[in-house]
């Protein structure tokens, strides 16, 4: 695919856990900078360096290129603590990273009390299977306009004034006994924890508007996916940023002129974490053979994800929410050896009518059958091929089929979890 060194957005199409991670790790060394513009510690991105791997959450993947300047934006909520421990690790690897991060003063701040309304609200009725990273409260917060930034930090004499707020309301739901730090602790806290950070914080939009008009280049890292986004996935089993385009430009304050290209990342096959509708689910063998081989347990959680076929469907709807140009099809490898490999490629309504759409409402997903077209499998390994004409023949006709029923043609296609194993479309 031309463009993959120019100013290039990659996202995930379907639930998150596509391998985003990967592609951004194989591209990050052809970009000046690489940035993470919505999410937070629920993004797991797993890289790997030397054959050792390494997760991730809220450091930009280009962390491992030396040359990479990384930058933290404004869309992005922050927990400090894991973010400090992330730099630790990165630098006892030997990936130092200071004078070349930077974290808007815009971003906002997880905080203690975020978290613990998080895990409250799960464990009532309302339960969406959250990471319990306290992401919905953050983005909340900052909704209601009593949201903690980056920038607050650097006026510790208000710092207090400004959690009040929000700490205030939490302690009054969550009630006296709730297990909350006072709020002088907590400004306390916070104030020590964020020492180390305080000289990474400044104008992300400035220093990005300056590297796009130098002409240098910009790789834009999404978190979780399209599918998961609050205004266009399977709300309200969602997330709570916008994980497609345009929370790009939302979380950066670059115009959609910067952005050249969109890749985006779907695996072979489909999977999810936490509650919610996914029509092409596997409660059976097959569904467990794809979670062994592909060891789906989550990056961040370590919870098993819900397995099943490529779902056309809700991937062509992302292909189309996002414009994107290319496909990242990741882990063809895993459907090695398999009978079958099914495709969904359309889903029959309560009313037995077989539609194209993505519905709106959980009342409308609930009566969704998927429609399911099924292609031989293959016996040769796709494991480690690099050309594309080496393909199984029956992969071949699976890929063709795929790629015609998203719209879009594969860009890159992953055949293992190595940096060689796959290759870009010719
Ligand atoms: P939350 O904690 O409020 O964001 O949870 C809301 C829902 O969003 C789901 N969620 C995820 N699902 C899959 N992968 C996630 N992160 C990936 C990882 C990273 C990625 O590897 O951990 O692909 O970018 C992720 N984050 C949130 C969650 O399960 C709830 O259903
Ligand atoms: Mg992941």
């Amino acid at each position: 695919m031309r463009g993959l060194s120019e100013n290039l957005a990659i996202l995930g199409l379907q639930w998150g856990d596509e391998g985003k991670g990967k592609l951004v790790d194989l591209l990050s060394a052809r970009f000046k900078n690489v940035v993470r513009f919505q999410g937070g510690n629920n993004a797991g991105h797993t890289v790997v360096v030397e054959g050792q791997s390494i997760a991730l959450h809220q450091v930009p993947s280009g962390a491992l290129h030396p040359g990479c300047f990384l930058v933290v934006g404004s869309g992005v909520v922050l927990n400090l603590e894991v973010f400090l421990q992330e730099l630790d690790r990165l630098r006892q690897r030997g990936f130092e990273l200071t004078g070349r991060l930077l974290i808007s003063d815009k971003a906002h701040i997880i905080l203690p009390h975020h978290i613990a309304l998080d895990r409250w609200r799960e464990g009532g009725s309302n339960k969406i299977g959250t990471t319990g990273r306290g992401i919905g409260p953050a983005y909340e917060m900052k909704a209601a306009r009593m949201g903690v930034r980056m920038g607050d930090l650097l006026h510790p004499e208000t710092l207090q004034a400004r959690i009040s707020h929000g700490y205030q309301e939490v302690r009054h739901l969550l009630g006296p006994d709730a297990p909350l730090a006072s709020l002088e602790e907590t400004a306390a806290a916070l104030l020590a924890t964020a020492q180390p950070l305080l000289g990474m914080i400044g104008d992300i939009q400035d220093h990005l508007w300056q590297a796009w008009r130098r002409g240098e280049s910009i790789l834009f890292e999404g978190a979780q996916a399209t599918l998961l986004d609050i205004d266009h996935g399977t709300y309200p089993f969602v997330t709570s940023s916008n994980c497609s385009i345009g929370g790009l430009f939302t979380g950066t304050g670059l115009p959609p002129k910067a952005l050249s290209h969109v890749l985006g990342v779907a695996k072979a096959y489909t999977t999810r974490v936490g509650a919610g509708p996914m029509p092409s689910e596997l409660l059976d063998a097959t569904g467990d053979r794809i979670r062994d081989l592909g060891r789906e347990f989550g990056t961040t959680t370590g919870r098993p994800r819900r397995c099943g076929w490529f779902d056309s469907v809700i991937t062509r709807h992302a292909c189309r929410v996002n414009g994107v140009d290319g496909l990242g099809l990741m882990k063809l490898d895993v459907l090695d050896g398999f009978d079958q490999v099914g495709l969904v490629v359309g889903y029959r309504d309560g009313e037995g009518r077989v539609t194209g759409r993505v519905p709106a409402m959980v009342e409308d997903w609930k009566e969704i059958q998927p429609e399911i077209k099924y292609f031989k499998g293959w016996t040769a390994p796709t494991r480690g091929i690099q050309d594309p004409a080496k393909l199984p023949a029956e992969a071949q006709v699976y890929l063709r089929a795929l790629e015609e029923s998203v719209e879009t043609p594969i860009a890159y296609l992953s055949t293992g979890p190595d940096r060689v194993e796959g290759y870009v479309a010719p």
